[in-house]
């Protein structure tokens, strides 16, 4: 399907425009019964696009600008790990994908983002060609289906990034990366300030974080990079799509060394209005591509775009539905739901959450 002409991803973000981004596909896909946990691979693209689909479509209506590919973990090797080959192929998710990914965008005039992942090849140095030719393999689909822009995404070491972004530069296409980093650094202790200097080095336009930690922790990662770009002297737009769900508690390795980890996660989602908070921090952090990842839901995308909306001069489809700030429940019969129809009221709030035998913080797997 041919893309519709519209402004560039470099072209809006150099222009100082507020991107929003996409939500998390993967985990609410398994959630809804399409995805093997565990494995967490795409195949869904293929099997269900229908599944795939809907959920780009409330990511849209929500606000999101651009919609990503679901190709996460899609190369040929993790796909022969989780069981899937030789029915499915990486290609065959890949191009699923941008086909599923393309149609929607065209629906709200959002834009199509490319993604890889860190691969089960890497292993360390040596590994490099074989990262490589899985990157390239991918990135060859995605150029053939003229994605708008290209990401290496959920990577944990920045060496195999580095590797990742190597390639995707070569395709002339705008090219964004984000680590799954806690601010501690990535796995073998690379500073996120460092890590930021060899990704914009690597020819990187979009860097910042996603998945493993919390917003809160996901900024402080973000504000550490950007401040080793001011003294490497070098510029770079900055992304954040961190996990919508609260981990404090989490190590360096994020929240998959929660015991929660991941099938009891829901007692720690963030609420609207913690997004709405988030959104703002970002914001003041002078990041202008703001989206989420595992946990992040279409409401939450709703809520970054509403309280962006003063910066971006738009509300999206969605909050059509229901007033800003609560403002909805003025119509509500009952009093005492209609006194809630306030911004202090959700801004003051501290949420309960019902389970009075329950700590509030776990302690991580080693
Ligand atoms: O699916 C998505 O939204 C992707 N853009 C990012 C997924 S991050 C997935 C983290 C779980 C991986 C694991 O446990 O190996
Ligand atoms: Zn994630």
């Amino acid at each position: 399907m041919a893309s519709v002409k519209r402004k560039g991803i470099l072209e809006r973000l150099d222009a100082g425009e507020v991107i929003i981004g996409d939500g998390g596909y993967t985990m609410q896909l398994e959630r809804r019964g399409y995805v093997k946990a565990g494995h967490w691979t795409p195949e869904a693209a293929v099997e269900h696009p229908e599944a795939v689909i809907q959920l780009h479509r409330e990511f849209l209506r929500a606000g999101a600008d651009v919609m990503q590919t679901y190709t996460f973990y899609s190369s040929d090797d993790k796909l022969d790990l989780s069981g899937n080959a030789p029915n499915v192929t990486c290609q065959q998710i890949n191009e699923a994908a941008c086909d599923i990914a393309r149609a929607v965008a065209n629906e709200g005039g959002a834009l199509v983002l490319a993604g890889v992942s860190q691969t089960p090849v890497y292993k360390d140095r040596s590994s490099e060609a074989v990262v490589k030719a899985v990157v390239k393999q991918q990135l060859d689909v995605f150029l053939r289906k003229d994605v708008d822009f290209l990401i290496a995404e959920y990577f944990a070491n920045v060496e195999e990034a580095v590797w990742a972004v190597e390639v995707l530069v070569t395709s002339g296409k705008p090219v964004a990366s984000t680590l799954c980093i806690a601010p501690t650094g990535d796995h073998v202790g690379v500073s996120p300030q460092e890590c930021a200097v060899r990704l914009v080095k690597a020819g990187a336009q979009i860097v910042g974080v996603n998945c493993h930690v919390d917003p809160t922790q996901c900024l402080r990662t973000v504000r550490l990079m950007k401040e080793g770009l001011d003294a490497a002297g070098l510029t770079a737009h900055l992304m954040i799509q961190p996990l919508g769900f609260h981990c404090p508690d989490a190590a360096a390795e994020g929240y998959i060394g929660l015991p929660e980890f991941p099938f009891a996660l829901e007692s720690r989602v963030v609420n609207r209005w913690d997004v709405h908070r988030y959104a703002r921090e970002a914001y003041a952090a002078g990041i202008r591509y703001i989206g989420g990842c595992c946990g992040f839901e279409a409401y939450h995308i709703r809520a970054l775009a509403e309280e962006l909306a003063p910066e971006r001069g738009i509300l999206p489809p969605a909050s059509t539905k229901h007033g800003l700030w609560g403002s909805a429940l003025e119509g509500s019969s009952k009093p005492y739901v209609k006194a809630r129809a306030s911004r202090a009221h959700w801004e003051a709030l501290k949420p309960a959450s019902g389970r009075p035998l329950c700590p509030s913080l776990s302690i991580p797997d080693a």
